[in-house]
């Protein structure tokens, strides 16, 4: 492959295989203990986890887009989208069909298998949600897997995305339990879950993970880990968010994560939730290559593809092709 090429597809995502259930759930301090074993041990268990479950080199593309931007009434302390932070952030209602399938036909020839749409909602109204399957059953038809996080869904949404074909729900639960309400008080943890829940019920794959670098320490990580890796089975997709600490939100001055611990967590997450997709998610932007491929020895085999993630840049497209090419990764 030239580093010219664009990355192509084979179709549809496999499906890891199942979770092998001999471990029963992870205790907070056996996964305390996996972040403290010397850095490259931890990179081996990862590396042979990985490999058990997975072709090494094997990275899931997903492209984002926000199709409702803005003016949230939830006051999740990371995010740009809030209505009770003061960000220079311009609102958008939601975008129209045609326009959503201009960017998906755009993904689908840039090589991403999946698309995923993002709303700043709370959870979605009736003519929304109407919508969005309506968007959801045409992106299906460019034969792309599809993606929403839409907010807070009852058991009928569920069932209606399920019955437009939608393939991924995606849903965090961004920090450990302790620390929600640290994070988030318009709504909790169990809100969340209770969503997580009924996506599962509707037999939609769940992509459910969270934010890194919010100062909730290490204890912190091994407790979202943790929550995510009980989940029964965990969730198909796990989104590792290093935060982007965006101007006018809470978090705006949070001080950045050790990079290595960034690495750690990857490969934590890998080793707990063996035939989950673990992705690389926001931050990649701000990431060097060297510490990218640190992230995919460390067992993370999807990432986001595209110029922008939400409201904020993604790691250049070009770049990420280039990026490919040296280390021999293969687009699926
Ligand atoms: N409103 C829906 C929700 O909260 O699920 C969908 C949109 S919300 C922006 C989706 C996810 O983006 C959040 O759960 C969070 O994990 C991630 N996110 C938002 N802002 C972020 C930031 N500044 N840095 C890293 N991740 C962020
Ligand atoms: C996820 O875990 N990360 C994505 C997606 N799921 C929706 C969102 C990242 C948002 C980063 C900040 C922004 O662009 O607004
Ligand atoms: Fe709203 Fe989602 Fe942003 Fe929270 S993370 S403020 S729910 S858009």
């Amino acid at each position: 492959m030239t580093s010219e090429s664009p990355l192509t597809f084979s179709g549809k995502t496999p499906r890891p295989a199942p979770k092998e259930s001999a471990e029963g759930r992870w205790k907070i301090a056996d996964i305390e203990a996996l972040f403290a074993l010397p850095f490259l041990d931890l990179m081996f268990r990862a590396q042979e986890v990985h490999r058990a479950h997975f072709k090494a080199g094997e990275v899931q593309r997903s492209t984002l887009l926000s199709i409702k931007t803005g003016g949230c009434s939830e006051n999740c302390g990371y995010c740009s989208q809030s209505a009770h932070h003061s960000t220079e952030l311009a609102r958008e209602s939601l975008m129209p069909l045609d326009k959503v399938l201009e960017h998906a036909r755009a993904a689908r020839e840039g090589g991403s298998s999946r698309f995923c749409m993002g709303a700043a909602w709370r959870n979605p109204k009736e003519k929304d949600l109407a919508a969005v399957i309506e968007m959801v059953s045409e992106i299906k038809k460019l034969g792309l897997e599809t993606c929403v996080t839409l907010g807070m869904l009852d058991a009928e949404q569920a069932r209606r995305l399920a019955e437009a074909g939608l393939d991924y729900y995606n849903h965090n639960i961004d920090t450990a339990p302790e620390y929600y309400g640290e994070v988030v008080t318009t709504h909790t943890l169990q809100d969340r879950l209770d969503t997580i829940e009924k996506v599962r019920e509707a037999g939609i794959n769940v992509c459910s993970g969270g934010i890194v670098g919010m100062g909730e320490g290490q204890t912190g990580r091994a407790g979202l880990i943790a929550q995510l890796a009980n989940m029964e089975p965990p969730p198909e997709s796990v989104p590792i968010n290093k935060l982007i600490a965006f101007p006018g939100t809470p978090l705006a001055d949070a001080e950045a994560i050790d990079p290595f611990d960034f690495v750690r967590t990857v490969a934590v997450a890998r080793i707990t939730m063996p035939a989950s997709f673990v992705r690389l998610s926001a931050g990649r932007e701000q990431m060097s290559d060297e510490l990218q491929a640190l992230c995919f020895m460390a067992g993370a085999n999807s990432i986001f593809y595209g110029e922008r993630l939400l409201t904020t840049g993604n790691a250049d497209t070009d770049g990420d092709v280039r990026l490919f090419a040296r280390l021999g990764l293969i687009s699926i």
